[in-house]
């Protein structure tokens, strides 16, 4: 049903870990060491052309056939950001498509920063729903944590909304009528209060939009638990993934759209 494919040296490393930890199929495609090796200098040429000369190029987009694709990259580099346009022009319409990216740290090469907002704009048009996990917000808002500490948290992310998606959401999703950029956070509670600290925590992500909320909670609880709480969010979806592998606590991960609507 649904398959992660990691573009790029970053990417392949985020769907690796995606794997290992969700059991969800991962195809890595990367210049060297991946599952499919592609070769750089023919990504950068094709990554601007028509879907259907695409099309005869890479063979293997054509073949996959999960109905619904996370593609994960890091953006910023040649490989990355060429195969997230390529899978993106060729596969739009014949899966769903939701993307999760990195932004290069502002610290980096600048080059790198521009073709990945360049890339972005372009991506909007391909993907169904897709994440910008800006690595500037490690720095900002992960600052006590050590950075190479801090660089492993975009993955985590990434294995929380593909985890979620797989156990709760690809059931409601052609229901919710998401669409386009969204923003994500990951918050766990303890204590008496633990689904509203769980909730708070969340929301203080760095990359969680002001629009509307879709919360999946996971633990020991019940939605009869939840319910009370999370209406004071007004959230658009809320549901409970019933599991003990969390113990007392309980996690949340709350799904935004990007703005608020205006009305
Ligand atoms: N948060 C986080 N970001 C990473 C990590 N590794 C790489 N990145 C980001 O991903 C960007 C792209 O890096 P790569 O994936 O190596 O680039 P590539 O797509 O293989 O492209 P080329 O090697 O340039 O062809 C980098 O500029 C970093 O911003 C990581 O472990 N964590
Ligand atoms: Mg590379």
């Amino acid at each position: 049903m649904l398959a992660v494919i990691g573009c790029g040296g970053a990417g392949s490393r985020f769907a690796r870990y995606i794997a290992r930890e969700t059991g969800v199929k991962s195809i890595r495609l990367n210049d060297g060491g991946g599952d499919i090796n592609v070769d750089r200098k023919l990504v950068y040429a094709y990554a601007d052309v028509s879907p259907k000369i695409i099309a005869q190029s890479f063979p293997w987009v054509m073949k996959l056939s999960y109905p619904y694709l996370f593609v994960v990259a890091g953006l910023g580099g040649i490989v990355g950001t060429g195969l997230t346009k390529i899978i993106g022009k060729v596969r739009r319409n014949k899966s769903k498509l939701i993307g999760i990216f990195t932004l290069p740290f502002s610290s980096e090469n600048l080059e790198r920063r521009r073709r990945a907002l360049q890339a972005v704009q372009e991506i909007g048009n391909y993907y169904d729903i897709y994440f910008i996990l800006d690595n500037d917000g490690l720095v900002n808002h992960y600052s006590h944590v050590p950075i190479n500490v801090a660089m492993g948290i975009p993955a985590e992310v990434m294995k929380h909304i593909v985890l979620d998606f797989q156990r709760v959401l690809i059931k409601n999703f052609l229901n919710l009528q998401v669409r386009g950029e969204m923003g994500v956070g990951i918050g766990i509670g303890v204590g008496k209060e633990k689904i509203r600290v769980a909730i708070e925590d969340a929301l203080d992500s760095p990359w969680m939009g002001e629009g509307n909320k879709i919360m999946i909670f996971s633990g020991d609880i019940e939605i009869e638990d939840v319910s009370p709480i999370a209406k004071n969010y007004a959230p658009l979806f809320v549901d409970v993934y019933r599991t003990s592998e969390y113990g007392e606590r309980v996690k949340v991960t709350i799904l935004s759209e990007k703005y608020e609507k205006k009305i």
